[in-house]
């Protein structure tokens, strides 16, 4: 027997059976059906409190976790004001499904209407539509693939009209079409990268956001024991190595003084699943002139698009680490130790951002936020995820707050918009319930954001810093407490962070330094 139900009930049924656990959402009469319906099917809403940030939340949220995610907003403006949000997504690559109320097909003269394909179209995003009730759910599982299997972010509209019409109760679930399995690469590229790294004498991996979502640390690391090559990564891989002693953190503008030294020395850089961009390579000026460059990536549209590269191989970061370490076994020379060496070892830690030594240039007002960084890094769990926001502070925080692994980081960087860092850290909170979420943030940024602090309050953010530090100083210690602080937060906010930063817990009306220390990158440079 039949029984009756709507296009949005038989949605909200899809999502769930295709593994959404989470919704962040801000409600209006055009989302309400879907997003009430996705409840009824045990998908968690995530109430917002403005919709850019209900974007942003989802964004870190599906870097942190991998899940179908999804965000619910409401036509018109409740589009308009996620956009940046969706935006920086977008950039990012991030598999995101954005539910947006629509009006009916032809309402060109609603209040609400707006031409929502060619706008979300416009920040790089996917824009896809429930066109009819028959072809809803074709139209939905089109969005999805798309969402998950492409990595893009996808706007699925939903007309009123449509959402409301009947659609039958008990037809079968939607089922994405069979994982394809890994892009393996072309042997003969394989070869021929192979005999370029047995030539090389210092080669080094450099990894970026490819890389994380290939799952390909192991590999990547491997690959580098077998040849004795450093490691480094992009931004949007930063995390990854994180425990290797051979790893020199971020390549470029956010680069550590001995990052800086050595990726020049590299005569062959090995970049699995990043962009090389100008941020990267500092405009090339990372790189030596006659280093080789390989490139590998599963998108040849990738290939030479920021600068030449010597070796273009199309696959999967794991894959193709995996099929570099067969045939390196097969044909190439034995293991070898590359440039690494103790003295190496031992240059690599002086060097880093956490030993170099520096000019403190805090005074009796002013702390040098490098100083601030590294005591807010080390009186903070280890156990922590980082999210930072953009603005001319932000080289600090991939800089000095340590990340234990690339999934627990999340920089927000892609679109450069100033105000997405506080529902970043709210979206790793949410897919890292238990964890101290860290959050680096300017002034003007966490302004702009603070809608959403007390939907983060359920979350706990635990801790935002300033290069002015004035969320330090005003905001009674350099905790943000949680609403309900537990006793451990409390005695970190007070008892621990005396004892640790006496000199910080001292400065506690300073103003803001004209000469302050640059953090390196700032937007624009
Ligand atoms: C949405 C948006 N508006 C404006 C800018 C330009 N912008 C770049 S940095 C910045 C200041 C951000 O201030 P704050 O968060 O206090 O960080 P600070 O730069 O002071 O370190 C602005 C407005 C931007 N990047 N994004
Ligand atoms: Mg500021």
């Amino acid at each position: 027997m039949r029984h009756a139900s709507t296009v949005s009930a038989g949605l909200a049924r899809d999502f769930a059976a295709l593994g959404a656990r989470r919704c962040f959402a801000l409600l209006g009469t055009a989302n309400f059906t879907i997003s009430q319906a996705l409840t009824e099917n045990g998908v968690e809403l995530i109430s917002a409190r403005h919709e850019c940030n209900a974007a942003s939340m989802a964004d870190a949220y599906a870097k942190a976790t991998g899940e179908l995610t999804l965000v619910s907003v409401h036509s018109g403006p409740g589009l308009t004001n996620a956009l940046t949000g969706i935006g920086e997504a977008a950039k990012s690559r991030t598999p995101l499904l954005v539910l947006a109320g629509d009006v009916p097909a032809g309402a060109v003269r609603s209040n609400f209407y707006i031409d929502q394909t060619a706008m979300v179209q416009a920040v790089g995003a996917v824009s896809e539509r429930i066109h009819t009730p028959q072809s809803a759910r074709h139209d939905t599982l089109r969005a999805v693939t798309r969402a998950i299997r492409d990595r893009r972010t996808v706007v699925l509209s939903l007309p009123l009209d449509v959402q409301a019409a009947p659609l039958p109760s008990n037809s079968p679930p939607l089922a994405l079409p069979p994982e394809p399995g890994r892009l393996h690469p072309d042997p003969a590229a394989v070869r021929r990268l192979a005999t370029a790294i047995a030539q090389a004498r210092r080669p080094l991996v450099l990894a970026g956001r490819g890389a994380v979502v290939s799952d390909a640390e192991a590999a990547l690391t491997a690959l580098a024991d077998r040849v004795g090559a450093l490691l480094a990564t992009s931004v949007c891989g930063h995390g990854l190595f994180a425990s290797s002693p051979w790893s020199l953190g971020i390549s470029g503008g956010f680069a550590s003084p001995i990052a800086d030294e050595l990726i020049v020395e590299s005569d062959l850089i090995l970049g699995f699943g990043l962009s090389f961009t100008p941020w990267t390579t500092k405009k090339g000026k990372l790189l030596a002139p006659e280093a080789v460059v390989a490139h590998v990536d599963i998108e040849a549209a990738q290939f030479g698009g920021h600068l030449p590269v010597d070796h273009a191989v199309q696959g999967d970061a794991r894959a193709t680490a995996e099929a570099l370490l067969v045939e390196l076994d097969r044909t190439g020379p034995p293991a070898r130790d590359g440039w690494r060496s103790e003295r190496l070892r031992e240059r690599i830690r002086a060097g880093d951002n956490h030993h170099s030594p520096y000019q403190d240039r805090s005074t009796d007002q002013f702390i040098d936020p490098r100083t601030l960084s590294k005591a807010v890094d080390a009186i903070l769990p280890a156990d922590r995820v980082v999210a930072c926001d953009s603005g001319h502070f932000q080289g600090w925080v991939p800089r000095y707050l340590r990340v234990p692994s690339a999934r627990a980081s999340c920089l927000s960087h892609s679109f450069q918009s100033v105000g997405l860092g506080l529902a970043s850290a709210i979206g790793l909170a949410v897919a890292n319930p238990g964890k101290l979420a860290l959050l680096g943030a300017g002034d003007g940024g966490f302004l702009m954001s603070i809608a959403d602090l007390e939907t983060g309050a359920p979350a706990r953010p635990a801790a935002v810093h300033s290069h002015l530090q004035r969320q330090l100083v005003c905001g009674r210690s350099a905790l943000f407490p949680p609403a309900r602080p537990s006793g451990r937060h409390r005695a970190i906010s007070r008892c621990r962070f005396r004892r640790n930063c006496p000199r910080l817990w001292r400065t506690r009306h300073h103003r803001p330094h004209a000469g302050r220390p640059r953090s390196g990158q700032g937007l624009g440079e």
